[in-house]
């Protein structure tokens, strides 16, 4: 069905809520006077979208009534779709000072005011019930629904804004445009049909392929529209992206498709992200949307269940498509067909033809271990851009982790363990021993559970840093707890390697051995808390490598581990 007749080109009316230069600078001078809320960087990306007309209607975080039924009827109050709940959550200590008709100043992280609000309403909201209309889940391992329960303050703040200046940005200046820029830009060129595609990975050939046919079938020129702000947590950053991007802006007819970025915070909500995204790309001028598999949905849960149907955003989009006033350019799997070297929608292949695809996991392993990435699949370019930020697992930095009791023999490993590092080459290996941390970094802290945690995070912080820019960090302390090994473990293996080793000696043969003096003390009281004798110390469940140092010397407990290193790639 053509829709052509419901679309006013350009979208509907903006709205532009940057108030004139002597407002802003009143709004400055009264701040002085009223409370501050710092905003979290997804709601300064919110903020953004909001002031600049991305989020038009919306002219402010929605109102409690607005909230209700965005999330039970994904309408305002008013009727107007509008599929997604933007609201201003904060702490109960800022609830607390703040009424309706209060003017609330709202600061950049470092403290620059980017609006007003003016207060509506205040409230708690049911974030059960929140979870379950938007995301068709309260299962936390969806990641709109982690950062809802986990991240997201416990009371919303509703009201309207008015905007003293947009959040800075220093980096791709050049392609960041407003939805009144990017109108212009579209009248100016005399485009007036104009297909949206909206993505959060990288740009292989399959996406190419595919926006070039959406721009043909729908007789449109062409907006590449990546989200920059905040994507699902895992994704490839954005500097690389937009590098690749760039990239792939060539292989394009001339002067039919243009590049722009958005500073979207996505939710990941599937098909009322598909609505949301569909709106926001209208106001920036856009007749047509793409929409393919599984759009803006999160995967699958820990059971392999998928959290949304991989066509249902389709299905959402298509009952809402006149109401939208954007017309769906839909997609099935883009597979690649070998004997045409081209690609297809999956339902568009010939009986009987073999097809090919690499998946994302697959990618990742690839570049991991420096593996070929065929040209079928991608550009030499954009790969080119891949590797450069994920090297191949032999060049890539990694953490050794040890545990263990005192006197089990950590810091006597750790060292044969740098030791060999060294001569082998290649990498700077940093030792985090935990007597020498705790004498240059943590000198101030006890043995309690808390100035434990304390330590161990410090030291996961500082080899998360270490490992992230290529080099080694060899780690050596007690680190009794459980949870916080694994909250270092989630630290560090997005950004490297991490290997944990249970230094896994018997408490007696520890105490016998007694370099320090130190069992003797803590068996006498004179030493309180001490591990294994008046402190807990709990096993981990997840150590890459255990050794007991009972019947192993040094140089065989550091030759398993690099052995251990070798195998998964890190040593070449
Ligand atoms: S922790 O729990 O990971 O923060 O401990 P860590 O930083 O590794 O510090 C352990 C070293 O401090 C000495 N020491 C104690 N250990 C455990 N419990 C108590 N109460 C205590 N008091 C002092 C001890 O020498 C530890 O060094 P290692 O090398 O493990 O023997």
């Amino acid at each position: 069905m053509s829709l052509d007749h419901l679309i006013p080109p350009h979208g509907g009316r903006l709205v532009d809520l940057v108030v004139p230069p002597d407002r802003a600078d009143e709004l400055r001078r009264e701040s002085r006077d009223w409370p501050s809320w710092d905003l979290t960087p997804r709601q300064v990306c919110d903020l953004e979208l909001l002031a600049n007309g991305s989020f038009s209607p919306l002219t402010g975080f929605l109102d409690r009534a607005d909230y209700e039924r965005v999330c039970s009827e994904m309408r305002l109050t008013d009727g107007t779709l509008w599929p997604m709940p933007i609201t201003l959550d904060v702490s109960r200590e800022a609830a607390e000072h703040l009424e309706a008709g209060a003017r609330l100043a709202l600061r950049d992280p470092e403290g620059v005011m980017l609006a007003v609000l003016t207060v509506s309403d205040i409230w708690e909201p049911d974030k059960e019930a929140e979870a379950a209309r938007v995301f068709g889940t309260t299962n936390p391992e969806h990641p709109g629904v982690a950062y809802l329960f986990e991240v997201a303050g416990p009371v919303y703040v509703g009201g309207r804004i008015e905007a003293v200046q947009l959040p800075v940005h220093y980096d791709f200046k050049e392609l960041r445009r407003t939805p009144a820029e990017l109108r212009a830009e579209f009248a100016q060129k005399g485009w007036t049909r104009v297909v949206a595609f909206q993505t959060r990975n990288p740009m292989h050939r399959a996406h190419v392929e595919l926006t070039m046919r959406a721009a043909r079938d729908a007789q449109a020129n062409l907006l590449i529209h990546p989200v920059v702000g905040m994507t699902k947590p895992g994704d490839v950053d954005h500097y690389t992206r937009v590098r690749a991007y760039q990239a792939v802006m060539d292989r394009y007819p001339r002067l039919t498709a243009s590049l722009a970025l958005l500073n979207l915070a996505m939710r990941m909500a599937g098909p009322r992200e598909a609505l949301w995204h569909a709106i926001i790309r209208k106001n920036h001028g856009a007749t047509h949307f793409i929409v393919g598999r599984d759009h803006a949905g999160p995967g699958s849960d820990s059971n392999g269940d998928p959290f949304y149907g991989p066509y249902e955003a389709q299905e959402l989009f298509r009952a809402h498509e006149e109401e939208l006033g954007v017309a769906m350019v839909d997609f099935k799997l883009m597979v690649y067909d070998p004997e045409d070297d081209r690609y297809l929608p999956i339902d568009e292949v010939p009986e009987g033809r073999k097809t090919l695809s690499i998946s994302g996991t697959e990618l990742r392993e690839r570049l991991a271990d420096g593996r070929e990435i065929p040209e079928w699949f991608s550009y030499p370019e954009v790969v080119a851009e891949l590797r450069r930020t994920h090297p191949p697992r032999a060049s890539q930095g990694f953490t050794v982790f040890f545990t263990g009791l005192s006197g089990a023999g950590k810091s006597t490993i750790a060292n044969a363990l740098m030791v060999k590092l060294l001569q082998m080459g290649g990498r700077p290996v940093t030792l985090l021993d935990g007597d020498i941390v705790r004498k240059h970094l943590s000198s101030e802290l006890g043995f309690s559970k808390e100035h434990r945690d304390l330590n161990i995070l410090r030291i996961g912080f500082v080899a998360s840093e270490i490992t992230k820019n290529g080099g080694v960090a060899i780690c050596a302390p007690i680190a009794p707890y459980d949870g916080t090994r694994q909250r270092v473990r989630r630290m560090i293996e997005p950004v490297g390697g991490f290997v944990l080793v249970h230094v896994a000696t018997p408490l007696e043969v520890c105490e016998q051995r007694d370099r320090k003096g130190l069992y003797a003390k803590a068996r006498a009281g004179i030493i309180k808390e001490f591990t294994g004798i008046s402190d807990p110390y709990e096993e981990p469940a997840d150590a890459e490598v255990t050794i007991d140092t009972t019947d192993t010397s040094p140089d065989e407990a550091a030759n398993r581990i690099i052995l251990y290193l070798e195998r998964l790639g890190y040593i070449g």
